[in-house]
């Protein structure tokens, strides 16, 4: 007998179920959780490894003559594995009258999960906000053309970033306004003249310390964070927190530093969960905001 048209609908039906059902098994299987993406690099995240004095890789240092071009030489950190595939590199700018030497801890701090970390000197500790963007951008320069084959090797040069203290935080905003490829930024109370920073497209997070009265967030951190309105951004006010806050171990800069880097040098979204929400108000933590949800 000739099925009817209505058992024919019916079964095929049925066998679009069965295929459905099957196709849904089948990628629960093959998904376990999620991806990890080509960049990720060492452990899951936890509060306890981002806050510890390292992270999970061993690192070396190499000194930069102060007779290269751009910048004032200084000191890079970078992982000794070299069994991960490469990793993104960070530029660091000391302030006014300051030198690397004021906010070393930072160098093997970041390095250990898993960064080149270039802390440069200027060439001269007097040199303007402007001044610090350019040579901050000639040591990224520096690492992926001109630096020794046991760092340059290690460095993937598409997955650069910058960072800096006062006038070396003004800079870090100068040179992510000028390199809209770089992947990361973190101004860490940072001193500009200039309030406005729309035109930034680089993912930028701005580290301000609450008691600051050379570079008053009111004045500086706050409003640069305000114009920023064409990149994901993240703002963490540290209660309480002078000028000086970044020269001096400081753990919860060194976590969302860590973190923002993580995130968008990395594209390591495990660290998600430290960016957004992200701290809450009590403790360190003065405030905290940021373009939330991230991925
Ligand atoms: C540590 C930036 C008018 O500007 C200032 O007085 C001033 C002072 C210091 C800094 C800075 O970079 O401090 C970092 O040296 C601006």
């Amino acid at each position: 007998m000739h099925p009817t048209p209505l058992s024919r609908l019916t079964q095929l039906a049925t066998r679009l179920t069965v295929v459905l059902v099957l196709a849904a098994a089948t990628v629960a299987v093959a998904s376990p959780a999620q991806a990890a993406g080509p960049y990720e690099r060492g452990p899951d995240p936890t509060n306890t490894i981002l806050t510890a004095s390292r992270g999970p890789f061993a690192t070396a240092t190499a000194s930069v003559s102060s007779l290269v071009s751009g910048f004032g030489g200084g000191t890079v950190y970078y992982p000794t594995d070299t069994s991960q595939g490469t990793f993104g590199a960070v530029a660091i700018s000391p302030g006014y009258t300051a030198r690397w030497s004021s906010l070393s801890w930072l160098g093997p701090r970041i390095a250990s999960h898993g960064f080149v970390v270039i802390g440069i000197e200027t060439d001269s500790v007097y040199d303007q906000p402007d001044s610090r963007g350019r040579q901050l951008l000639a040591a990224l320069d520096y690492l992926v053309n001109d630096s020794s084959a046991t760092v340059r090797n290690r460095i993937d040069r598409d997955r650069l970033a910058v960072a800096g203290h006062s006038m070396g935080g003004g800079g870090t905003l100068e040179a992510a306004s000028s390199r809209p490829a770089l992947q990361a930024a973190v101004p860490i109370a940072p001193w500009n003249l200039d309030k406005s920073w729309s035109e930034v497209r680089v993912p930028t997070l701005i580290v301000g310390g609450e008691s600051d009265s050379i570079a008053p967030v009111s004045s500086h951190s706050e409003p640069f964070y305000s114009s920023i309105s064409q990149a994901e951004k993240a703002y963490l006010e540290l209660n309480n927190a002078s000028h000086f806050f970044p020269q001096t171990t400081n753990t919860p800069l060194a976590r969302q530093m860590v973190a923002w880097l993580k995130r968008f040098v990395d594209d390591d979204t495990r660290y998600d969960q430290f960016i957004c929400p992200g701290p809450t108000r009590g403790g360190d933590t003065e405030e905290y905001r940021s373009t939330c949800p991230m991925s």
